[in-house]
């Protein structure tokens, strides 16, 4: 930790260093800060031209930002502030170990909000506006853990009965419950951002200040000083995503962003940083990123002993510990405090002569001071240019005193005994006597009550409850027929992937009069591939400033056009970013009342695989939009190998439930999904966002045949019947995205070679028809009464001669999922194992999902239904030129 601001230079004498801050101090009265700074800087400068090696230091001294002689006076009532944060902090445990009390280990946490009851007070009672009609409202993400305090003060407002308070984790209690923490999935009226998952929430923060910034910019909704605030522990910050586009936030200027880091020094083992100081490494993170950063470290007890300590030596001595002697200090008795800190220096204990042991012991932090508090909220809301981030000192477990203050186990800490019950009820007034107090009941004041009243007041003065969701967007009104019906018409024999084909769609919605304005395109860093780049001419790249230099290909058609209007969000090499791009926009049909629909493009095996908890919290925030997994199917995406070749996705799609996942094969497949989706989504205000696959294999798109839209949508229709339907050897084959067209070859192969007439399908969705399944047969067993109703995929297969094959570019467990609901055997090809770097066909070959494997799997099926010879398959396996002996791609 390099934060010492060193106040003991070499052989030079006290009087000395106090003459040049005299006459800083001086400078600094008769002319304000800035020329204070600007002799500073020219100092530095001047030191450097003549030759001293100035250390780097991103650090500033231990002590607070804010000096108190630029203290804002605080406007609060902060007596009746103090009492209605009793009520909440004694209400937010009561919630804990009330439950703990009925069932034991349904858990909570107690600590974190304690430690952080003066944060959010201080917000709620003086910064976050709400949504309002007239005014866009504050974005709030709450950190996780403090749940319990977040509901105590809705119970306070009168928002959450005491029956659900009382139902703290238990949802399903009768009446309903609360969830443990912020899911806006399961109290859509209230949480507006799952932050749970640490790192998530400071990710998602910065780009939803972005993506307020964008709208903005493309006049999508009016310029407004709305605020983005999210609250993260200071354990949280270990999490890469906690500090990874904080970068992004500054060369944005984002100064509608506020991050508050409540720095108790611990997380859920033990201290944060034992042996180094968390609060200096986040500063010097945070301002080499060119933050805004303010320090609130102590508390206004403080403020007496800095202002007797004019050698600066306090502070110098509060650089020296580390968190780990913080932290002993923060549960040991003032006689300790005494000796330990302050005993380091005589002229240190000379300072804190005059006061007591108990003061020493109550000299609070900044991070529970009121004051300190509001003065740096005020400073960040205020401040221009950039993102402020706060980094508030407290205790974790504060007030829980033996029960947990400060001690290592504090994070886990549920249960309180009698005594120590009764000391939190003493510490913080509440009007419970021994008896009652031990009972732990919840505690509301009478609605005339002054703390009622004041805390209703001021919820008004700033326009109503924080936090609340609600959906304010009105629902398109158009179908879209038009704009999707070109490509219902196939290709004409010319050769496209179906990227090709989605980015045609792509290009055209961004022209439709009603959705064109709303789509988002966003790529990380991923468009050429996509051959994308035309869009970047006509619909333009997002950036803040414009462009401020002449790009190098201006003079081609498709130069790399940045705009301050631009609606592409090009977010460089980060899919997490993106993602968390796609939240803003797919959730601002909410946060902003306005219809977004993105479209976030990426390489498919970086997708789920890479960022699955933010897919995992874009659906637990019920985002709309589409994501296309490009580049997909493992041995379609050639050449590059293991790490690139994505046959995972469709799997690892399956946990999301409100995410629909395609493997389209052609391009009025995908027309229909999107078409279907935009209706779904944004005109019926369905909870659902979706994944479809695209290729980059070139081949001829074929027209629709017939009305085949229920079975894209459902997940199977037949694409090419048998040509000879009666013919004694019958098979149905399965084929799924490009392979499809490998089954497509089998068929041939397998009719013109072995007199076998097969049916081929397309599976747009296993996953589609694996739900259905699975709802089939629990309604089923629901209502043993009633007649029995039948999956879809058993009804496309009811009258189905023949042997059953099905082939994909993914695990071959996807078709296993739904082979139950099959009336026959169903044999899978798929592309379990890693990876190579190849060409098309040898990767094919190699998974052995060609249309020669197809035939042979097809023709085994029926060797095993004793309907052809041995003989036939032994010089199949000859003819097709299948190595019998090759090695099993799962595991070589
Ligand atoms: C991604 C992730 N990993 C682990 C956890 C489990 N967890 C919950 S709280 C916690 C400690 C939090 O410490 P800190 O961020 O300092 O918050 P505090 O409670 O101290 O304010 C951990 C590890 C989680 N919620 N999310
Ligand atoms: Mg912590």
């Amino acid at each position: 930790m390099d934060n010492e601001i060193s106040t003991q230079p070499h052989g030079m004498e006290d009087v000395e260093i106090q003459e040049w801050l005299e006459s800083l101090d001086s400078v600094l009265e008769s002319s304000g800060p800035e020329v204070a700074a600007e002799i500073l800087e020219r100092l530095r400068a001047h030191a450097t031209l003549n030759g001293i090696d100035l250390p780097f230091s991103a650090n500033t001294p231990y002590a607070n930002t804010i000096p108190v002689r630029l203290q804002p006076l605080f406007p609060g009532d902060q007596e009746l502030e103090r009492r209605i944060k009793s009520l909440i902090r004694w209400n937010a445990l009561a919630m804990v170990v009330r439950a703990n009390r009925v069932e034991h280990n349904i858990g909570g946490h107690i600590s974190t909000y304690a430690s952080a009851a003066t944060l959010y007070e201080v917000g709620f009672n003086h910064f976050f506006r709400a949504r309002t009609e007239e005014f866009e409202g504050d974005t709030v993400y709450f950190q996780g853990h403090a749940s319990p305090g977040i509901y105590a003060r809705a119970f306070l407002e009168g928002r959450i009965s005491a029956q659900k308070l009382e139902n703290f984790r238990r949802e399903l209690k009768p009446g309903g419950g609360l969830s443990s923490y912020p899911h806006p999935w399961l109290m859509p009226d209230f949480w507006e951002f799952p932050t749970v998952s640490m790192g998530l929430s400071p990710l998602m923060a910065i780009y939803q200040a972005r993506f307020n910034r964008y709208l903005e910019d493309r006049g999508m909704k009016a310029a407004s000083d709305a605020k983005v605030w999210a609250f993260l522990g200071d354990g949280e910050t270990d999490e890469p995503e906690s500090l990874g586009a904080i970068t992004l936030a500054s060369r944005e200027k984002l100064d509608n962003l506020i991050f508050v880091i409540n720095c108790n020094l611990q997380r859920l083992d033990g201290p944060v940083r034992g042996n180094g100081q968390i609060i200096q490494e986040l500063e010097s993170a945070f301002r080499g990123a060119r933050w805004n950063v303010i320090k609130v470290l102590w508390g206004s007890e403080w403020d007496p002993i800095f202002e007797r300590d004019a050698e600066g030596l306090l502070v110098k001595r509060m650089g020296e510990l580390v968190d780990g002697e913080y932290q002993k200090l923060v549960v040991s008795s003032g006689a300790y405090v005494r000796e330990h800190f302050f005993g380091s220096d005589p002229r240190l204990l000379q300072l804190v002569e005059p006061m007591s042991d108990e003061s020493l012991r109550r000299l609070r932090l900044g991070g529970h001071d009121p004051r300190k508090v509001y003065a740096a909220y005020k400073a960040a809301v205020e401040h221009k240019g950039s993102p402020t981030v706060i980094l508030a000192r407290t205790i974790k477990g504060y007030g829980l005193g033996e029960a947990g203050e400060g001690k290592n186990v504090t994070h886990q800490q549920k249960k309180l005994n009698e005594d120590e019950l009764r000391e939190f009820r003493s510490r913080f007034g509440i009007p419970l006597n021994d008896e009652d107090c031990i009972e732990v009941p919840f505690y509301r004041p009478a609605e005339d009550s002054v703390e009622i009243q004041y805390l209703r007041a001021r919820r008004e003065a700033l326009g109503g409850y924080v936090p609340k969701r609600s959906i304010r967007a009105k629902p398109l009104v158009a179908d879209h027929d038009e704009l999707f019906k070109e490509f219902l018409e196939g290709s004409d024999g010319r050769e496209v992937s179906t990227t090709m084909a989605f980015v045609g769609m792509l290009r055209k919605m961004l022209k439709d009069p009603e959705i064109g304005k709303l789509v988002v395109p966003i790529v990380p860093d991923e468009a050429r591939t996509f051959g994308m780049e035309s869009l970047f001419r006509t619909a333009g790249i997002y950036s803040s400033v414009g462009q401020k230099y002449e790009p190098v290909d201006v003079n081609t058609l498709l130069y790399y056009k940045e705009a301050k209007d631009g609606q592409i969000l090009e977010e460089g090499i980060t899919e997490a970013g993106s993602m968390a791009s796609f939240i803003a926009a797919g959730s601002a049909y909410a946060t902003h009342g306005i219809n977004t629909i993105p479209f976030f493009i990426y390489y498919s095996m970086f997708g789920f695989q890479r960022i699955a908890d933010f897919i995992w919290a874009a659906a637990d925030m019920r985002t709309r939009g589409f994501m296309l997994g490009g580049t997909a199917g493992r041995t379609t995406l050639s050449g590059e190998g293991l790490q690139h070749q994505d046959g995972n996705s469709h799997v690892l799609a399956l946990p999301v439930p409100n995410n629909k996942a395609y493997d389209p094969a052609f391009a009025y497949e995908i027309a229909v999904i999107l078409q279907d989706g935009i209706r779904r989504m944004y005109k019926d205000g369905e909870n659902i966002f979706y994944y479809i696959t695209v290729m980059n294999e070139p081949y001829a798109m074929p027209p629709m045949p017939g009305d085949v839209k229920e079975g894209i949508l459902r997940g199977m229709y037949r694409f090419r019947p048998a040509a000879n339907a009666k013919a004694k050897l019958r098979a149905h084959l399965f084929g799924s995205g490009a392979i499809l067209n490998e089954v497509l070859r089998a068929q041939e192969i397998l009719e013109t070679k072995y007199g076998v007439a097969a049916d081929v399908w397309s599976v747009t969705s296993y996953k589609e028809l694996y739900n259905d399944g699975n709802e089939t047969e629990r309604w089923n067993r629901l209502h043993p009464g009633e007649k029995p109703r039948v999956p879809y995929v058993s009804k496309c297969l009811a009258d189905a001669p023949g042997v059953l094959v099905a082939a994909s570019d993914y695990l071959k467990t996807l078709p296993n999922m739904i082979s139950k609901w099959l009336p026959r055997h169903l044999a899978s090809l798929g592309t379990d194992g890693f990876g190579r770097s190849e060409g098309r066909a040898a990767l094919r070959d190699f998974f052995e999902v060609d249309s020669r494997f197809i035939t042979l799997a097809t023709l085994h099926e029926l060797f095993v239904d004793g309907k052809i010879e041995r003989a036939v398959l032994d010089k199949a396996i000859k003819d097709l030129g299948i190595n019998s002996e090759k090695p099993n791609p799962v595991i070589s």
